[in-house]
């Protein structure tokens, strides 16, 4: 892989990006037994780097469009880390106003106009951003960032048919992670997305665990993107610590984890250290930065109101 060319402070930026949003997961495993936070979470912990690696490459104007594992997504778009944490808390001051929960996250300030539990059916509207960009004359660019288990779906098809007929600005970005809740991949997805999805739009494909791959990758994408004015497809494998839902560790046989070596994390760290763009000092002030954020957005959102049952008498 060629190293992607950034200045050393946006190595550290990616760095801190990754470790906003594993501290986050963290924070959950940490409180969620004790109910605090009334509602599912898909965590994203081990899956980190594809978010970050792509939304690097985008502008605040530029749309992703989120399915039910949401976190590291909209921490990587922009979003506030204290709107995130004060809708899981069930707060008025939540990125959704306590009305979406972990998996219905919206700050259309930052791009995220809304995410979607219907598998699949968010890569559709993020085919209608790019649409909408396109009309507009507008160079931004629209992600639709799915699962494997989405790519079961009718609906994927079709959104790159259309994206591709009408040439439309829009990433189609797998996160192929192997599993549809406790399916392995070879026994819901007969083709490969990417190989169908290379004989009508530009293909790429980048190791889903490590920062640096993703961005390189998701960097050309864009660039051809923006380029054509068409799609292009980015493949990410990438591993699922956790199951499907909740905060128990994933336990199915047929999948294996070493949290040291598949680690996004370390991953970039060991990079970091290795070529001399960070000392170890300077990681262990980005850590306390990211630790005194993320209780600070956990006090922001214990201190705010749950929502007024009045709202909603109509
Ligand atoms: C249309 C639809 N069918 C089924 C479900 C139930 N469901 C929720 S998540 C999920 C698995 C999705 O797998 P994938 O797209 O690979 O995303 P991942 O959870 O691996 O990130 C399923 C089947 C749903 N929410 N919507
Ligand atoms: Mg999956």
């Amino acid at each position: 892989m060629e190293t992607p060319r950034m200045k050393p402070a946006e190595f550290l930026d990616l760095y801190e990006q990754l470790l906003r949003i594993r501290t986050l997961s963290e924070h959950i495993l940490e409180v969620y037994q004790d109910d605090v936070m009334e509602t599912p979470v898909h965590l994203t912990l081990g899956q980190e780097a594809v978010a970050v690696g792509v939304c690097a490459n985008l502008d605040k104007d530029d749309v992703l469009s989120l399915g039910h594992r949401t976190h590291a997504g909209a921490l990587a778009k922009g979003m506030p880390l204290k709107a995130l944490v004060a809708e899981l808390y069930g707060r008025t001051t939540g990125c959704s106003g306590s009305y979406g929960g972990s998996m219905h996250v919206y700050d259309p300030e930052h791009g995220l106009h809304g995410s979607s539990a219907i598998v699949g059916g968010n890569i559709a509207l993020g085919v209608g951003a790019g649409l909408s960009f396109s009309l507009q004359s507008k160079d931004n660019i629209a992600v639709s960032m799915f699962g494997d288990g989405a790519c079961d779906a009718g609906v994927f098809w079709e959104s790159m048919n259309y994206a591709a007929l009408a040439k439309l600005p829009v990433l189609f970005l797998l996160e192929d992670n192997t599993l549809s809740n406790v399916m392995p991949k070879s026994k819901h997805l007969f083709p490969d997305p990417a190989a169908i999805a290379s004989h009508f739009m530009p293909t790429f494909f980048a190791d889903g665990t490590d920062v640096l791959s993703v961005y390189q990758a998701a960097n050309e994408a864009c660039g051809e993107i923006r380029r054509t004015g068409g799609p292009a497809f980015l493949h990410c494998p990438t591993k699922r610590w956790m199951k499907h839902q909740g905060v128990e560790e994933e336990d199915l046989p047929f999948i294996h984890i070493d949290r040291s070596k598949d680690c996004p994390i370390q991953k970039l760290e060991r990079y970091l250290l290795g070529s001399h763009l960070a000392t170890p000092g300077k990681l262990k002030e980005i850590r306390a930065r990211v630790d005194q954020a993320l209780a600070d957005a956990v006090r922001f959102a214990k201190e705010s109101p749950y929502p007024n049952p009045e709202v909603l008498e109509v």
